[in-house]
């Protein structure tokens, strides 16, 4: 297993990857932006004020790290802990916001999950909640990118209950088949939901499937921020040098619930969460830049006032804008609404129009 940072985040510098002090502290921002987005976020769905919430928490190097690798030309299919990957590509945290509340400030009209981020203009397609759908989708980008030979390449993510899919053995054979530009990106969590690795298959890795399908497979310390961005980095390098896909296994931790809507302590020893708990990847990497004089503790301070100001800003700018037109219902479907929708529509309008020309008028 690839590994750069030792837990206390000690390092063999001969490992070190390319990357400038500054990058390093961006990366340190990035995965305390993602920790704070998920502390705040299980508290709003908790008071009911987003319906849903999927958290990264634990995973913050697998997906930094991965993310921070990719070019911004490069395309991303991302599952569901992977939302700091478009705000490191310069998203704007109150449209993050806008998705989560469903607000006018969604570019998806309040009409998908929570946790469904899309982008077209920042090459990030939004996920499925259907488990693996992703995977052959990136292919498929891949291959397209292939063809139209444009250099980018494409990574997909996936939890390891998504490697059992039917998407996963589909994509990984036309890739390496058609030797496609693509990384495809495993989270191995250790949970699919309740289902845990032991489970899921009786391969002691992901990783190891590669050789079958025909591609190189990469396992990295999924913790280690560093070890991820380099594991990455090379596969994205060889798949933009014609050398086809690559299947990296990160290996981590997932240290919530699913999701919002599950009780992990019903399926799981808190024992074993603990030990994954010393192991935190954040911890890690500021240990790593504080070792090296890249962060001191004020530093530290300001990086982690700044991230909450700018996460709570955002909840508040999202919370007081109104909520998507109504018309918006009836739009992005159809290049020509059908008539039946057309009069649907015109009645809805209508029917409103009549009830803000009646507001106040019976007063209570
Ligand atoms: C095809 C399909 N089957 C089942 C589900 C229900 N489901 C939602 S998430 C999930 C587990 C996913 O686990 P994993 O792929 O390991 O990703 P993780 O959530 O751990 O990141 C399941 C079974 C689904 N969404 N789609």
């Amino acid at each position: 297993m690839l590994q750069i940072l030792s837990p206390s985040g000690d390092v063999d510098s001969a490992g070190l990857p390319d990357l400038s002090s500054e990058r390093m502290v961006e990366l340190y921002r990035s995965m305390l932006t993602v920790r704070t987005m998920d502390t705040r976020m299980l508290a709003l769905q908790r008071q009911g004020r987003i319906g849903f919430y999927g958290t990264c928490k634990g995973q913050e190097a697998a997906t930094v790290g991965s993310g921070a690798a990719m070019t911004a030309d490069d395309w991303v299919f991302p599952a569901l802990r992977e939302g700091a990957v478009l705000l490191m590509r310069g998203y704007p945290l109150e449209k993050v916001m806008g998705q989560l509340v469903g607000c006018s400030l969604d570019p998806t009209h309040g009409r998908q999950m929570p946790c469904h981020f899309s982008s077209r203009e920042h090459n990030f397609v939004t996920l499925s909640s259907v488990i693996g759908t992703q995977i052959s989708q990136a292919m498929g980008a891949a291959w397209a990118s292939k063809i139209k030979g444009d250099g980018n390449a494409v990574i997909g993510y996936m939890g390891d209950g998504a490697t059992s899919s039917t998407d996963f053995h589909c994509a990984l054979t036309f890739a390496a088949v058609h030797k496609v530009p693509c990384v495809f990106f495993c989270q191995n969590n250790q949970w699919a939901i309740s289902v845990p690795f032991e489970k899921q298959t009786a391969s002691d890795g992901i990783a190891g499937k590669a050789p079958a399908y025909g591609l190189p497979g990469v396992q990295v310390d999924g913790n280690d921020v560093l070890a991820v961005y380099a594991a990455t980095k090379e596969a994205a390098e060889r798949a933009r040098n014609g050398d086809g896909p690559t299947l990296i296994e990160a290996v981590t931790f997932r240290l919530e619930g699913h999701s919002s809507s599950d009780d992990p302590t019903r399926y799981r020893d808190e024992a074993v969460v603990a030990e994954w708990r010393a192991r935190d990847p954040i911890a890690r990497f500021r240990n790593f830049l504080e070792l090296e004089g890249l962060v001191t503790e004020a530093l530290d301070c300001d990086i982690q006032d700044e991230v909450k100001a700018s996460v709570d800003a955002a909840i508040v700018v999202a919370e007081k804008a109104p909520p998507p037109e109504i018309d918006t219902l009836f739009t992005d479907v159809y290049a020509q609404v059908p008539h039946l929708l057309k009069e649907q529509r015109d009645d809805l309008l209508a029917h409103e129009h009549s009830d803000r020309e009646n507001e106040g008028a019976f007063p209570l």
